[in-house]
């Protein structure tokens, strides 16, 4: 058993008993039925600690509009067709249809990905998760999302940016060595419950493309992301962050191998959501965020999620604000 220094009385990655997927499963140890996952390490002293990071008053939405990504990368997240209702001479009303909560910035739930078929974090079923019984996003939309926010600024890490290589837009996987030297670079380390933003240039790359380029990009979806492997895995573990969140299609180097031959870490979604209860954010907007660390240096704030109260819902549009 390794002394576990981080005050969460967790056991480290390589102590965990091993889960259906064969990776190592982190189910019960916040108690049976549990569906707030790592998230649960956000305390309150560890709230309290992150919102005095707010030094400036400076506020980062990481929202991207909801129809940026159009057309979708995934043929079904189409973006939400937005009607505004007529009302009288001094009010309207806005209706959304075909509202996809993922088509945007977004946050995973531990529904979203199994850890084997039918079988979800903590040991849900699919009908638990169709229900709403276990695993839904209104888990945390109740909590709320609150902790401290690291940026590590992969764009800078590894050169990713106009003109540089590799190019935005292309599979590269991040792995632990890159991580840590992003992470070296803001002289900071992680405490349980943190939040780490992965910032890859994304957002800003593809605001900039034209329709054509866009059109040619989603034929062929690639990505900056986390290295798909057991080391990965053992090291977001060890750190007891609450949650990882890129400004990508998805937090793994994409496209991933999802055959049998690759599982469980081929496709790292189904340890790290399925196993580890880890929650994920996707396509958030962290290129503004991101620029202002590069000028003043610190990379830390206090990052707030407000997820959309969705009963027995799989995601949620971030709804996330960072502030310094
Ligand atoms: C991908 O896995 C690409 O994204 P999501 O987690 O939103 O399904």
């Amino acid at each position: 058993m390794r002394e576990d220094r981080t005050g969460t009385g967790l056991p480290a990655y390589r102590d965990l008993p091993r889960g259906v997927s064969g990776a190592g499963s982190g189910w019960g140890l916040f108690g049976d039925g549990d569906d707030l996952g790592l998230m649960n390490l956000q305390t309150p002293q560890r709230i309290v600690e992150a919102l005095r990071l707010a030094r400036r008053g400076e506020v980062f939405s990481l929202s991207a509009p909801l129809d940026l990504f159009d057309p979708p990368f995934f043929g079904q997240r189409t973006p939400p067709r937005h009607t505004i209702l007529p009302g009288s001479a001094r009010a309207f009303d806005d209706v959304l249809d075909n509202f996809y909560p993922q088509a945007s910035s977004q946050i995973d739930s531990l529904g979203h990905i199994g850890a084997a078929d039918g079988v979800f974090y903590g040991g849900a079923t699919a009908a638990e998760i169709r229900s709403g019984r276990r695993n839904s996003i209104d888990a945390w939309a109740t909590k709320g999302i609150v902790g401290r926010g690291i940026v590590l600024d992969m764009a800078q890490q590894l050169g990713m940016g106009p003109g540089g290589e590799p190019r935005v837009g292309t599979r590269v996987p991040i792995t632990v060595a890159d991580l840590e030297s992003a992470r070296a670079r803001t002289g900071l380390t992680f405490q349980p419950g943190d939040v780490m933003l992965l910032h890859t240039g994304f957002v800003d790359w593809w605001s900039a493309l034209g329709r054509d380029d866009r059109r040619a990009y989603v034929a062929d979806v690639r990505n900056a992301g986390l290295e798909q492997s057991e080391e990965m895995a053992e090291y977001l573990w060890d750190l007891h962050i609450s949650m990882v969140v890129v400004d990508n299609i998805a937090i793994e180097a994409w496209p991933p191998d999802q055959s049998e031959a690759a599982y469980p870490f081929g496709f790292l979604h189904t340890v790290l959501i399925g196993e580890l209860g880890l929650a994920l954010g996707e396509l958030w907007n962290l290129g503004p965020l991101a620029a202002d660390c590069r000028a003043d240096g610190v990379h830390e704030c206090a990052v707030i999620s407000a997820p959309i109260r969705t009963r027995a819902g799989v995601g949620s549009p971030a709804n996330a604000l960072a502030i310094k």
